[in-house]
């Protein structure tokens, strides 16, 4: 019996010792969005463009080992975000991470990845919270998280000064989704409204996946706001401009880049003709540098359009190649190498400030006109 124990102890061992001396077969590099549910159109963008470059770095011979994405579904919730970040950190095959898309998700899934010390890159979370908290003397874990999107302070003045400044607005209503994001946005629209000599008549929150908005919008309507702002997602915003536009609520609509996307034309149909969208960087299909992405995706992805926050997924694989052939499969030396990177590619010249935020400012105002986002600011 004793003998028998013994065996199996040794075969344990051997191969324990067996798994841990193999070497891996593939880097892979994780892509955590929503991938389901209403944010999962823009999600499976996000996808598409990571595995474009991944594609192409293979394609490149340039990497010792095969190349792989692996892409993880957060479904836009953050306690599944955080059970994702939890997969990704315990495969040592993963090196970094795309993602994610909410600023909801991507802030409590940070500090998993940051205890790992595997470099993320958010091609689309805006919130300022997910870098600066690596500021906070609290924090002691290592400064990995990233993103190449400027942020809602950015965006949310932007908006704010276009609006008075431009339109000359006096009173405006705010509304916004309880989110981080669109909480966090309206916040900042609001400081900035007033700041500039404006007036914020109401600020409401609703929640994500509410439906009707009536009530809400009849209030609104009644105070006569020459504009209403929202802070959100694409589908609240559709069902909030269309259902204002049923009420005889006129007043010009206003948003920002989460729900600047061509779902939110589908759902909301002609009501949503005229209003305005900020959205971070330049719309892609009026930037020169992302000529040879557009042309790449679309022979790629016939009959999928493009959406928003594609090309700064491209990017952020690119950027997170870059690393990979200067250092090698090793995450501490990937996060080092993010920090003092200079990269030229799709979104022209991208480098990190102390926080791990863009040095890119840029924010555009687009309005809808005949059913398409043209530039107006
Ligand atoms: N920035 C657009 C929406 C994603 C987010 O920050 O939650």
């Amino acid at each position: 019996m004793i003998q028998r124990i013994k065996l199996h102890l040794l075969v344990l061992a051997a191969l324990i010792i067996s798994a841990c001396s193999q070497k891996p077969k593939s880097i892979r590099i994780a892509v955590a969005m929503p991938l389901t549910g209403d944010m999962g159109t823009e999600g499976q963008g996000v996808k598409r463009a990571v595995m474009l470059a991944i594609e192409e770095a293979n394609a490149s011979g340039e990497f010792s080992l095969p190349l792989e994405a692996r892409a993880l579904d957060d479904r836009a919730d953050p306690k599944e975000a955080v059970s994702v970040a939890n997969m990704i950190a315990s495969d040592p095959s993963v090196i970094a991470v795309i993602g994610h898309y909410n600023s909801g998700c991507s802030i409590p899934a940070s500090q998993v990845y940051a205890r790992a010390n595997i470099p993320m890159i958010s091609p689309a979370s805006t919130n300022p919270k997910l870098t600066s908290q690596q500021e906070e003397p609290s924090w002691t874990l290592p400064k990995c998280i990233f993103r190449v999107v400027p942020t809602d302070d950015v965006q949310g003045s932007f908006a704010a000064e276009f609006v008075r400044g431009k339109l000359k607005f006096n009173q405006v209503a705010v509304i916004h989704d309880k989110s981080p994001y669109g909480q966090g946005l309206a916040e900042q629209f609001h400081d900035s409204f007033i700041k500039n000599g404006g007036q914020v008549i109401s600020f409401d929150g609703i929640a994500i996946g509410e439906r009707d908005f009536r009530a809400l919008l009849t209030r609104i309507k009644g105070a006569k706001p020459e504009g209403v702002y929202f802070g959100g997602l694409y589908m609240e915003a559709s069902l909030i401009i269309k259902q204002a536009r049923e009420l005889g609520l006129k007043a010009p609509f206003f948003s920002g880049d989460g729900s600047k996307t061509d779902e939110l034309i589908k759902v909301a149909g002609g009501a949503v003709e005229g209003s305005y969208f900020s959205i971070t960087g330049i719309p892609v299909e009026h930037l020169p540098s992302a000529k040879p992405f557009l042309e790449k995706y679309n022979q790629k992805y016939p009959g999928s359009s493009v959406k928003p926050f594609d090309h700064f997924g491209y990017e952020a694989t690119q950027i997170i190649l870059t690393a990979l052939k200067q250092t090698g499969a090793d995450r501490a030396k990937l996060t080092e190498a993010i920090r003092s990177m200079r990269h030229e590619g799709v979104l022209g010249v991208t480098e990190f400030d102390q926080k791990g935020d863009t040095k890119n400012k840029i924010i555009t105002m687009t309005q809808v006109k005949n059913g398409e986002f043209v530039i107006v600011n």
